[in-house]
């Protein structure tokens, strides 16, 4: 049996997933999985979430929490969407595994040993004030290449580039403002330069590398490719054999993430070995993901298993471009986006399936709106697809005492009808086959319509019992087609129908194959229900509503979130020096416990602070700097010049409240 292996991008476990995850990755990869498994392939569906890197730290860091804590609260709440939604991975493991490091570092060491990894002192952002080295996402600046202003030390999201955090233009760490300075540091390099020309070709030769991929790369190949740094300065992360404080870059360890999630599912499995069948036996591999993940995928992981020589190439690189959300871009900070698990309190899993797959095609941007989504729902689920299953069951159901009947001789429309059927269900394989998921979810309601056109044409409702059985007949096997070809996109609704047709097993093992195999006569049907909800006008309403609520929520803090804020006039009446750099303040605030560590040392000297009236947030969630308590935040204004303290304007009683 033919290996395959399906793998979706491994999300951070640093947030929610939204529409956009969905229907760029995770929908798509599972359609394409369910659909090899009916073709009779033993192909396994590989994801998991990716728990390093400086996304995760960055946070963890804004949180107060520790990197494990945050990629453990989201990992859980990922996989349970994912699954909700009906993603069937054979496994969704962690990057935190020890067996996921074990593998990173021995890929590492056949790199090395290969030559395609050298080591090099090389020049690093590093922070004074903070006394850290800024990795990736802790220093943002200005992109080389298009000039956004809010490029990371990695990428820019705005142009797809990977970048090296040396090359922004007016870098600033993110934690502190601050322009970092340059320090020497001792770090491994990919050797990417050497493996060019044949990344170059392999791209240009591969003949099922979607159009959109093929033409990104290879315009950012037209730059050259420069040796990539794998490690970085940091805790959190895949640490560097023979070092203290080095990690390897997130983007080394989370692909190698794929073939470690796979090695996982083995053992599980009880079938240590399984994992090399897929990864080394000659399987085919397709990696599915967003459109801000081609470069590490086309470039560095391809490169990495070329390199590392043991393991096969992606078959293909399959990647979904960007959603927009009412005709706007998605934000989490403007609140503009649907979550999953909200989504999902009130609507069914599989027409939000069908609307993500048939939109439009994956390799062009589309948009969910919430107007559309129920005329989709309405229009082609419930009044062409729902409509010829519910009629052909309910007919069957009444006037057939609920069996399948048997067909008389068959006519030319009939044997046209079932000639008809076997050619869609045909071109909905090419179509999953090519990624082009659009089509082939219009290739159901194609054969949806073509069922009730025949039967409107019959019109058996006007013939006797006796005459009506072969059209009926047909109809069953239109319905079984239809289970079939909804199994991929809305697994759920087409295990119910295969149910409701009397099918024996489950409609997820079966083969495309087996199409033209009949459904019995006599065969007996379940009680006919209808397949999908319509949703109502006002139902769009209050869904748009919410959206706008959440949307303003994020934009402006009510009266009651400030009234939540302890802001008083407090006296500080001690002040040290807590490190070197003399950057860090100390400050005890009245005779109270509150105290604070504070980035004003640059600015103010600590002897002359005591006795000072300031302003002072007090119920701030107390957190840990540098081992000191810090439960309450000293409010300053900044400009140009740096900080100055906010002071009211005459001496107030301490503990004044600030409104
Ligand atoms: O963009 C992201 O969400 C990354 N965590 C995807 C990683 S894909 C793979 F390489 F693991
Ligand atoms: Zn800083």
């Amino acid at each position: 049996m033919k290996k395959v292996i399906v793998t979706a991008a491994l999300p951070y476990a640093n947030g929610k997933l939204h529409l956009g995850h969905l229907r760029s990755t995770y929908i798509p990869a599972d359609a394409f999985v369910r659909y090899l498994r009916m073709k009779g392939y033993d192909a396994i569906y590989i994801c998991g979430t990716d728990e390093h890197g400086t996304p995760i730290s960055v946070r963890a860091e804004q949180e107060g929490k520790s990197p494990k804590e945050v990629a453990d609260y989201y990992h859980e709440l990922i996989k349970e969407d994912l699954v909700r939604m009906g993603c069937s991975f054979d496994n969704f493991s962690r990057t935190t595994k020890p067996l996921h490091y074990e593998i990173t570092r021995k890929f590492f060491e056949k790199l090395l040993e290969r030559g395609y990894v050298e080591k090099k002192e090389v020049e690093q952002l590093y922070c004074p004030k903070c006394e850290r080295f800024l990795p990736d996402r802790y220093v943002e600046g200005t992109c080389p290449y298009c000039g956004n202003p809010s490029a990371r030390g990695d990428i820019c999201e705005a142009c797809g580039r990977y970048l090296v955090a040396t090359e922004l233009k007016d870098p600033r760490c993110i934690l502190c403002g601050t322009t970092p300075i340059l320090k020497k540091s001792e770090h491994f390099f990919f050797k990417l330069s050497a493996l060019e020309g044949f990344l170059k070709k392999w791209i240009q030769e591969n003949p099922k590398l979607p159009a959109n991929v093929k033409n990104y790369v290879l315009n950012w190949l037209r730059g050259g490719l420069r040796d990539w740094c794998i490690t970085r300065d940091m805790k959190w992360g895949v640490p560097v054999p023979g070092y203290e404080n080095k990690v390897f870059y997130v983007w080394f360890d989370a692909p190698i993430g794929y073939i470690s999630s796979t090695v996982e599912w083995a053992e599980k499995k009880g079938d240590e070995k399984a994992w090399e069948d897929y990864w080394k036996g000659g399987g085919e591999i397709y990696h599915f993901l967003g459109k801000d993940n081609i470069y590490q995928h086309a470039i560095f992981w391809t490169g990495m298993l070329k390199a590392h020589g043991e393991f096969g190439l992606p078959t293909a690189i399959v990647a979904g471009e960007f959603l927009t959300l009412e005709g706007k871009k998605m934000s989490k900070s403007r609140g503009w986006l649907v979550e999953i698990g909200d989504y999902l309190s009130r609507h069914d899993p599989d027409p939000l399936r069908y609307y993500l797959l048939a939109s439009s095609p994956l390799s062009k941007d589309a948009d969910f709106s919430w107007k559309e989504y129920a005329r989709r729902n309405n229009d082609e689920l419930a009044d062409i697809l729902g409509n010829f299953v519910h009629r052909t069951l309910t007919f069957i159901y009444k006037r057939y005492g609920g069996k399948v009947p048997e067909p008389k001789e068959l006519d030319e429309r009939d044997e046209e009808i079932l000639d008809k059927m076997k050619e869609i269900v045909q071109r909905f394989c090419e179509d999953m086959e090519s990624f082009e998921f659009h089509s082939a979810a219009k290739r159901l309601i194609e054969l949806a319509a073509l069922g009730n056109k025949y039967l409107n044409e019959k019109e058996p409702w006007k013939k006797t019992v006796e005459e009506g059985r072969t059209t009926f007949y047909i109809c069953a096997q239109l319905v079984k087609a239809l289970a079939l070809l909804m199994a991929p996109i809305m697994p759920f609704s087409a295990e119910k129908l295969w149910k409701m047709l009397g099918m024996e097993g489950s409609v997820h093992d079966q083969r495309w194959s087996d199409i033209s195999r009949p459904v019995p006569p006599g065969t007996s049907i379940g009680k006919p229900e209808p397949l999908f909800r319509k949703i109502s006008e006002s139902e769009v309403e209050e869904e748009r509503r919410k959206l706008e609520e959440r949307s303003r929520r994020a934009l402006y803090v009510t009266a009651q979130e400030f009234a939540r804020m302890d802001i008083r006039v407090g006296e500080i009446v001690d002040a040290t020096r807590i490190d070197e750099r003399r950057v860090l303040l100390k400050i005890s605030i009245g005779r109270t416990v509150k105290q604070t560590v504070a980035g004003i040392g640059e600015w103010y000297d600590a002897k002359e602070l005591v006795g000072r009236q300031v302003v002072v947030l007090t119920n701030i969630e107390p957190r840990r700097i540098k081992g000191y308590e810090s439960n309450c935040m000293i409010l300053a204004a900044e400009d140009g010049e740096g900080l100055s303290l906010l002071v009211p304007d005459r001496k107030v009683e301490r503990g004044a409240k600030v409104k």
